[in-house]
């Protein structure tokens, strides 16, 4: 089988949008480039104490740098020398960063929403961590960026996706017109398309779930969670339990065989803990192009109102009949 690359496969879905003047398809490049640089340092992650300790010198002179700060300051620059990104907004920084002042970016018709490196409790441990990405066109260009612009509906998201730091590291993306995901080829330096087309299947057999927290869940939850535990032949319970504490790891096992995700509201987290822009708008855009379902609890992820960079949701995402028996549940309790 020949192999394709994400630069050819994103040159090839060019046409299919309707502003194609190959800016998103750049973007998606640069995108492409910052998550092979991050893929480097997260693989030699174990190798940061032998080399230098953070806040020391490695041994070319450079400073080692915490992997969640080096990611983003990796894509930063990644969008910052595109030039067709205009607005960032990450996990990282209080405020979003105006690449317009930019000569390069000055004209950049592109929001972009990142959380750089997230489960970031996992990357000391060598469990698989990811960047999750969410991108918007600007509703304005001949005006100075405003927030108005930035804090769109999920549902506006011209294209999201997440890298996934993994056994092999893989790309997964959506454009709105379904969902591709690449796996890097490390002897050639390329993401290369592994799963054209992927669906997450109707329903699953795994639930994924913080249950520490149970305690402090809705009732809702906890009635759902008990469901998922009794015995019932018919639909193939009890689910199984797996969490990884990677929202991307999670996701991607839900995309791949089916499943549940579920981070609600706790008592610690009175909004929930996982930010509606760039973890939960992202994720919910591709587990919809999958196929599957994402909600707060009370309504869809993507038609949520965000008014805050860093606003918080909860979250119950993955196969489509679980999330809607989680909803029955809802229902059930108002
Ligand atoms: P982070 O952005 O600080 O890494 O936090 C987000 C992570 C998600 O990846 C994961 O699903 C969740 O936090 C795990 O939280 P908890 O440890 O409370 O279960
Ligand atoms: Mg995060």
């Amino acid at each position: 089988m020949s192999l394709k690359t994400l630069g050819q496969f994103i040159i090839e879905k060019q046409n299919d949008f309707p502003y194609a003047k190959g800016e998103l398809s750049r973007l998606l490049r640069d995108i492409g480039i910052a998550a092979k640089i991050i893929n480097r340092e997260v693989n030699k992650a174990g190798l940061a104490d032998i080399l230098g300790e953070y806040g020391a010198e490695n041994i070319q002179g450079e400073a080692q740098k915490k992997l969640d700060v080096y990611a983003d300051e990796q894509f930063i620059e990644a969008l910052t020398k595109g030039g067709e990104c205009c607005y960032v907004a990450s996990e990282e920084h209080e405020g979003g960063i105006d690449l317009s002042r930019h000569s390069v970016s000055k004209n950049g018709k592109y929001i972009v929403c990142i959380d750089p490196l997230d489960g970031s409790s996992n990357i000391d441990l060598n469990v698989s961590v990811g960047s999750i990405f969410s991108i918007y066109r600007r509703k304005h260009t001949d005006r100075p960026i405003t927030m108005d612009e930035v804090l769109q509906y999920g549902s506006e998201q011209v294209a999201a996706g997440y890298v996934i730091y993994g056994s092999s590291t893989m790309l997964v993306y959506s454009t709105g017109k379904g969902v591709n995901g690449f796996t890097l080829d490390p002897s050639i330096g390329e993401f290369c398309l592994s799963h054209p087309e992927m669906q997450i299947p109707l329903d699953g057999k795994t639930y994924s779930v913080n249950e520490g927290n149970y305690l402090k869940f809705p009732q809702y939850i906890k009635d759902y969670i008990k469901y998922c535990q009794m015995e019932d032949s018919e639909t193939n319970r009890p689910y199984t339990s797996r969490y990884i504490g990677s929202m991307v790891a999670d996701l991607h096992r839900t995309l791949i065989i089916g499943g549940i995700f579920l981070y609600p509201e706790t008592q610690s987290y009175p909004q929930g803990k996982l930010r509606l822009l760039y973890e939960c708008n992202p994720l919910a855009f591709i587990i919809e192009q999958a196929g599957g379902k994402a909600v707060s609890g009370v309504e869809r992820i993507l038609e949520i109102k965000p008014t805050h960079l860093h606003q918080r949701t909860s979250i119950v995402i993955g196969s489509k009949h679980m999330v809607e028996k989680v909803e029955e549940f809802y229902a059930g309790h108002e």
